[in-house]
C-alpha cells in the first residue's frame, strides 16, 4: 500500500525531499503539506504536481487520519513543537537535522518517545547512508587499520549567508560530523577545544571563519574537524581516520577527469543537494520502508539528542576557548537495540 505523507516546511530541503518521493522512490506520495508561508507550499504544490492538500499549520497536518508519516523540514527551532506534535498524533516522523535546537528540547522528544513506548522518529542524519561513509566504516569494523588512533576531517562550504552566524558552524554544519563520527568508531564523545585560525577576508564581519574543532572521544581518539564554510572553491567534505595499522580514507565523488588548457583534474561539487544526492534518497526510501514495516530503524531521537549536547559543548568552547566536558544522561532501554544503519 502506498504510504501517505506529509510535509511541514516546504523550504529548499522540503522541497528536494518532495521532489525525490514524487520521482524517484518508492511506496510513498505527499498528500498533505504546510509552511508558515502557505502561498510557498501552494506554489510547491503546483510546481510539483502533487495531488495535496495545503493545510493551514502542523496540528492540522497531523490530524488528517489517512497521513502516515510526516517529513519536518521546516528551519531548526521549529522542528521542537512539529515532533512532539507527531508523537502526541502517534504518527512516524522524519525529522531533519537538528532534531531540536537545545539538548532539553531534544531530551522532551526522547522522553514524548519512551512515553508513547515504541520508536517513532528518524532523524536527517544522512551521511551514515553515504556509500563512503558505509565503506570507511566496514573498514574501521573489519579492523583493517587496527584500531583508530585520530581523525582529521574537514566540511568546506562555499559561502554562507547573511543569517549564518559563528555557532552555526557548529549547530548546523559540523553536526554531520558530530553524529557521523561517533557512528563510525562507536565511541562517545569526552571533551571539545574550538581554536579560531586567522580569519578569511571573505567572511561577513560578524562570522569567525575558519573554526577548528578538536574532540576527544571517551575511546581516547583524538578528532580535529576543520569548518571552513566561505572557502569559494567548493562543497568539500573529507574525512582520514588514523589507525595503528594504516590510514582510511573517505573516497572522493566519482568523476571524470579532464586533460585541458594545460591542466589536469575534476570538478569539484558546489552544492550539498548534490555531494550527498544518494545518501539522501536512500535515507528517505529507508524511512519509507520502515514506516511501511511499523518499525523505524534510522538515526534515532536518541542520536538527535546526543549530538545536540555535544553541540552545546562546542559552542560553549567557541565561547570559553577551553577544553569542556560532554556529558550525556544514561540511555534509555529504548534505544539500546543496535538500528539497520548501524549494523
Ligand atoms: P528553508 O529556510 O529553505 O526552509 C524552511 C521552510 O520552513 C521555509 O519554507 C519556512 O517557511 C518553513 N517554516 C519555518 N517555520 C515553519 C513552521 N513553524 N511551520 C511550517 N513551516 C515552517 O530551510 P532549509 O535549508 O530547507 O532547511 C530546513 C531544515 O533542513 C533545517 O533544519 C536544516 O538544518 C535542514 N537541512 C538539512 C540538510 C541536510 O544535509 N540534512 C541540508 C539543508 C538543510
Ligand atoms: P529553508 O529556509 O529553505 O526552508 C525552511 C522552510 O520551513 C521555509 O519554507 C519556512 O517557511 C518553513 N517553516 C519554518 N518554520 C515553519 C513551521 N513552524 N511550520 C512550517 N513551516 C515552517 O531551510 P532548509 O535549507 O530547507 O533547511 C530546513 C532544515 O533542513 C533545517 O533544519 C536544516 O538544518 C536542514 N537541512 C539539512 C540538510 C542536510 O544536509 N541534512 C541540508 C539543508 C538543510
Ligand atoms: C546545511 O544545513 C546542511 O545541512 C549541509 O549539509 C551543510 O553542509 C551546511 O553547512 C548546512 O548549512
Amino acid at each position: 500500500m502506498t504510504l501517505n505523507i506529509g510535509v511541514i516546511g516546504t523550504g529548499a530541503i522540503g522541497k528536494d525531499h518532495i521532489r525525490r518521493i514524487s520521482s524517484n522512490l518508492s511506496g510513498a506520495r505527499i498528500t498533505a503539506v504546510t509552511d508558515v508561508n502557505q502561498e510557498a507550499a501552494q506554489v510547491v504544490v503546483e510546481q510539483y504536481g502533487l495531488d495535496a492538500v495545503v493545510y493551514p499549520d502542523d496540528k492540522a497536518l497531523l490530524a488528517q487520519a489517512d497521513v502516515g508519516a510526516v517529513l519536518v523540514t521546516s528551519w531548526g527551532p521549529a522542528h521542537e513543537q512539529s515532533v512532539l506534535a507527531a508523537i502526541e498524533a502517534g504518527k512516524y516522523v522524519f525529522c531533519e537535522k537538528p532534531l531540536a535546537t537545545t539538548a532539553e528540547g531534544c531530551r522532551r522528544i526522547v522522553d514524548a518517545e519512551i512515553r508513547h513506548g515504541k520508536r517513532l522518529v528518524q532523524v536527517g542524519f544522512m551521511r551514515r547512508y553515504d556509500s563512503g561513509y558505509v565503506q570507511l566504516k566496514q573498514a574501521i569494523d573489519e579492523r583493517l587499520i587496527g584500531e583508530p588512533l585520530m581523525i582529521r576531517c574537514a566540511h568546506r562550504n562555499p559561502e554562507s549567508g547573511p543569517n549564518y552566524t559563528s555557532d552555526m558552524a557548529i549547530t548546523d554544519t559540523l553536526i554531520h560530523e558530530i553524529d557521523v563520527l561517533r557512528w563510525l568508531i562507536d565511541d562517545d564523545y569526552k571533551s571539545v577545544q574550538v581554536t579560531y585560525p586567522r580569519k578569511t577576508r571573505h567572511a561577513l564581519s560578524h562570522m569567525r571563519d575558519p573554526q577548528v574543532v578538536m574532540i576527544e572521544t571517551r575511546g581516547g581518539v583524538l578528532i580535529t574537524a576543520e569548518i571552513f564554510v566561505n572557502c569559494r572553491y567548493g562543497y568539500d567534505i573529507q574525512c582520514e581516520v588514523i589507525g595503528e595499522d594504516g590510514i582510511a580514507k573517505l573516497p572522493e565523488p566519482s568523476s571524470i577527469s579532464l586533460r585541458k588548457e594545460g591542466m589536469y583534474g575534476t570538478r569539484i561539487l558546489m552544492d550539498w543537494k548534490d555531494r550527498f544526492i544518494e545518501a539522501y534518497d536512500r535515507e528517505i526510501q529507508d524511512f519509507i520502508d520502515s514506516v511501511k514495516r511499523g518499525d523505524v530503524q534510522g538515526p534515532t531521537a536518541w542520536d538527535g539528542y546526543v549530538a545536540a549536547v555535544t553541540a552545546d559543548a562546542c559552542v560553549k568552547a567557541q565561547e570559553s576557548g577551553e577544553w569542556e566536558d560532554i556529558s550525556l544522561d544514561e540511555k534509555p532501554d529504548l534505544y539500546e537495540s543496535r538500528t539497520l544503519s548501524e549494523a
